[in-house]
């Protein structure tokens, strides 16, 4: 069960003011901090308003920021936790070097610099500037996104750079793009507090986006109806009125069945459809076959449970629509995401007040980094790497001709395959570790030791880290001034709290530092963050995500600014369309027809379980941050196999009972956890933990063939029960492998 946000002072009346986020009592019981500092948490996309606590150059507390309008002072047990990894033992502090047949040991700023501009150097005269790959991530600030996609672009000349988000936003982004011509949930979330139906839609949102349950609540205590699509009971869905206990992998059937009962019955917004939208007619006879019957056989959900949920959409006069990776890690995630989308066009409810539809956006800065030339074919602000206007602009800006510019490179798994090709030689990576994140990981372990050279920039060990030639230690979160964009879309700042301990370095400077040494320096010459931002603008200027209205001061004046926001006077948009305006072409909204497809993998006599994976609440990502932080492994020390008591009984499986996982990819072992919470057919592993304990040895290398996002949410399994009780977390060395 999730542990829910508690508000500071109801915490504070239950057990005194001896906590260490107190408000009014600061960091109690110890010495006044020297400064404290508003800026946000560093994990997820919610980007939770906090206040770090700050003495001797050292985050020593928090308080709750309970000023800042989203979570206004709430957080989850990773938020309360977070500054525990700031002065962690485990903190990078010097870069290193590894040696083969000894380990890593320390080296010099000036070594590790001149050996790895002479091997980018080496591998690029050798094998052509392509040959050399870059790697990022979006727990990073926009300033920083934005430096990484001109650094590979300008600085390294090369068309091969990827990031993180491929693993996470892009079905979303894709979807959104085709349907809206933009890349943004349409709301703020205040807007969820009076909705009259919200469906959300494979979205664990007690666990992973804890602070958002309060407005779905919000809107549950003002009579709300809330639908909940999981093949688990998730928290959330033990409070819901409608949990549709979804087969991993079906959930386009599901959306098309309700979009075809919709026109049936006739519960269409058809002023808005023949107004605003084009592609309706096209979209509803791609599923006029799709009856109840049908989708109650693909999806395993009771016919009847469906009309209720089409019937109460339908009815609705307002109504918010939010999903997450459920649906988005499949084979046809961008599919799943348009199926829900044109529910919402269907009945005319977005750019409304109470109306809206949103992708919850999941890393710190999901949405910012999504934006600004992070991903392989897109340029700052949205733009397209390929589009010889958008080139023109952003070349410009960067003060390189367009001929300079590389054209589009490979996505994040196809870059692992191009390694095994021998295409790809080197690599540079930051805030990404790809060995535990993604799927099918003895393939790309096998890369990463086929690679000549290979740079990280991190502040942890993490486990792609150990196959690195050199480690750049850089910065936390608050080690660096910025901005990111919340899930809202809404700019907000990071603050510096303090600087780098001993010779840990800032990301920024870092790469900077490289970019002179790669003989660009003129094209990277900043003296801040807010130098990169104001840059940052201009290049997003007239760009679908743009943010040339968006200043610093701006943004601390109004605790954030939302994006598109093109003209110093413009107040920023909250809530998207209200114009009935799309970003599209034509100006319209785009229904796109939806054809049920099977997921990638099906169940068999051979593997015939379905595994799906995915979090915990005390874990983040790949664990590297939340894997140090005690009492968050308390709370999930180790990997466990949720299985139905009759799937186990068929097996013959106890609790706590060590079960062997085989897919076609690889094997492992997990003590089972027997829940009633999930389906008789699918067994879930959270996917945190590296090693022997990682879930991505067994998913699939499967891409979505418009987004390249990876199938993480469907595959099929054997299960060999070993008869024998899973060791202690402490015997298993769940965590020793770094
Ligand atoms: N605690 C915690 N919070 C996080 C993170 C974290 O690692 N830990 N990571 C952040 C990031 S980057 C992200 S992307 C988000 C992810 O946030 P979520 O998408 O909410 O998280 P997941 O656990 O990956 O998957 C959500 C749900 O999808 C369900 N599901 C599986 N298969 C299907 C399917 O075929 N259809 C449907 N409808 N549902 C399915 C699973 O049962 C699960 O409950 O969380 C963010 N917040
Ligand atoms: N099976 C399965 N696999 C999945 C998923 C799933 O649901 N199931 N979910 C996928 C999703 S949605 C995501 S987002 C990915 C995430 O996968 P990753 O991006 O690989 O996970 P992270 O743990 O964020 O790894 C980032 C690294 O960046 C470092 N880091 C964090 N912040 C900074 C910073 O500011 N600067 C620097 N230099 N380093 C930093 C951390 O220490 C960590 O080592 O995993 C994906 N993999
Ligand atoms: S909900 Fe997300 S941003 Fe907020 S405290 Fe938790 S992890 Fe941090
Ligand atoms: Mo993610």
């Amino acid at each position: 069960m999730a542990t829910l946000p508690v508000p500071a002072e109801k915490l504070i009346a239950q057990f005194g003011p001896h906590l260490n986020f107190a408000p009014q009592e600061g960091f109690a019981g110890r010495d006044e901090p020297d400064k404290v500092v508003e800026t946000h948490c560093c994990f997820c996309g919610m980007q939770c308003g906090i206040k770090l606590l700050v003495k001797n150059n050292k985050v020593v507390g928090f308080d709750p920021w309970m000023e800042f309008p989203f979570n206004e002072g709430r957080l989850c047990p990773k938020g309360v936790q977070r500054y525990l990894q700031n002065n962690h033992p485990d903190r990078l502090l010097e870069p290193l070097q590894r040696v083969e047949g000894v380990g890593f040991k320390p080296m010099s700023w000036e070594a590790s610099m001149e050996k790895t501009i002479a091997e980018i150097k080496r591998i690029q005269q050798t094998y052509g500037n392509d040959a050399f790959a870059m790697l990022s991530g979006v727990s990073i600030t926009n300033e920083k996104s934005y430096l990484v996609g001109k650094f590979a672009r300008v600085a390294l000349k090369t068309r091969n750079l990827d990031y993180n988000g491929r693993l996470c936003m892009v079905s979303a982004g894709a979807g959104n793009k085709k349907a809206f011509g933009l890349d943004r949930g349409s709301n703020n979330y205040s807007d969820l507090g009076k909705a009259e139906v919200i469906m959300v839609c494979g979205a664990n949102v007690s666990e992973t986006f804890p602070t958002l349950t309060h407005w779905i609540w919000q809107a549950r205590d003002n009579g709300a109806k809330l639908i909940v699509v999981d093949p688990r009971v998730i928290p959330l869905a033990r409070t819901a009125d409608l949990h549709l206990d979804i087969r991993p992998g079906t959930d386009s059937a599901l959306y098309g069945a309700m979009l075809r009962y919709l026109v049936e019955k006739d519960l269409l917004d058809h002023d808005f459809i023949n107004n605003h939208t084009s592609g309706f007619q096209q979209t509803i006879d791609a599923v006029k076959d799709y009856t109840l019957e049908w989708a109650e056989q693909v999806t395993g959900i009771a016919k009847e449970k469906i009309a209720i949920a089409a019937e109460w959409w339908g009815k609705a006069a307002t109504s918010f629509l939010l999903h997450a990776r459920g649906i988005e890690h499949h084979s046809k995630g961008v599919d799943n995401v348009l199926g829900c989308i044109n529910l919402v066009l269907a009945t005319g409810r977005i750019g409304k007040p109470y109306c809206g539809y949103a992708t919850i956006t999941g890393q710190g800065n999901g949405q910012g980094g999504r934006e600004h030339g992070h991903k392989c074919d897109q340029l700052p602000g949205n733009r397209d790497i390929n589009n010889p206007a958008h080139r023109k602009y952003i070349a410009e800006v960067w003060g390189i001709e367009e001929s300079e510019m590389p054209s589009a490179g490979y996505t994040a798994y196809e870059l692992i395959e191009a390694i095994h090709r021998g295409e790809v030689k080197g690599l540079i990576s930051l805030c990404f570790n790809p060995l535990v994140s993604l799927p099918n990981n003895n393939y790309v372990r096998e890369a990463f030791e086929k690679l000549e050279f290979y740079a990280t920039i991190d502040f942890f060990m993490n486990e792609t880290a150990r196959h690195a030639d050199i480690i750049f230690p850089g910065s936390l979160h608050e080690e660096e001034e910025g901005t990111v964009t919340t899930a809202e879309g809404r700019v907000t700042r990071i603050r510096q709290a303090v600087t780098p301990p001993r010779h840990a370095r800032t990301d920024t400077s870092i790469l900077l530092e490289l970019a002179k040494r790669l003989g660009a320096g003129d094209k990277f010459s900043y003296n801040s963050s807010e130098d990169i931002f104001n840059e940052l603008r201009v290049a997003s200027r007239g760009g679908t995500a743009d943010y040339y209205g968006i200043t610093y001061e701006k943004i601390e004046k109004n605790m954030g600014v939302f994006w598109p926001c093109p003209t110093m006077d413009h107040p920023g948009t909250p809530r998207l369309w209200e114009d009935r305006k799309f970003a599209t072409v034509d100006g319209k909204a785009h229904f796109n027809p939806v054809l049920y497809k099977d997921p990638g993998e099906v169940v068999d006599a051979e593997y015939p379980v379905v595994l799906t994976t995915g979090r915990v609440v005390s874990q983040y990502l790949s664990g590297t941050q939340t894997r140090r932080i005690g009492k968050l492994v308390n709370q999930y020390p180790e990997p466990l196999l949720e299985i139905h008591p009759e799937l186990a009984a068929k097996y013959g499986i106890a609790q706590r009972e060590l079960v062997k996982v085989i897919t076609r990819r690889g094997e492992a072992e997990f003590p089972a956890n027997i829940v009633e919470t999930i389906r008789k057919d699918t067994v879930f592993i959270p996917y945190h933990w590296p090693g022997r304990k990682s879930a991505n040895q067994l998913t699939p290398g499967t891409l979505d063939p418009i987004s390249k996002i990876p199938e993480f949410k469907v595959c099929a399994c054997q299960l060999v029960p070993l008869r024998k009780q899973a060791p202690s977390p402490q015997e298993s060395h769940a965590y020793d492998s770094i």
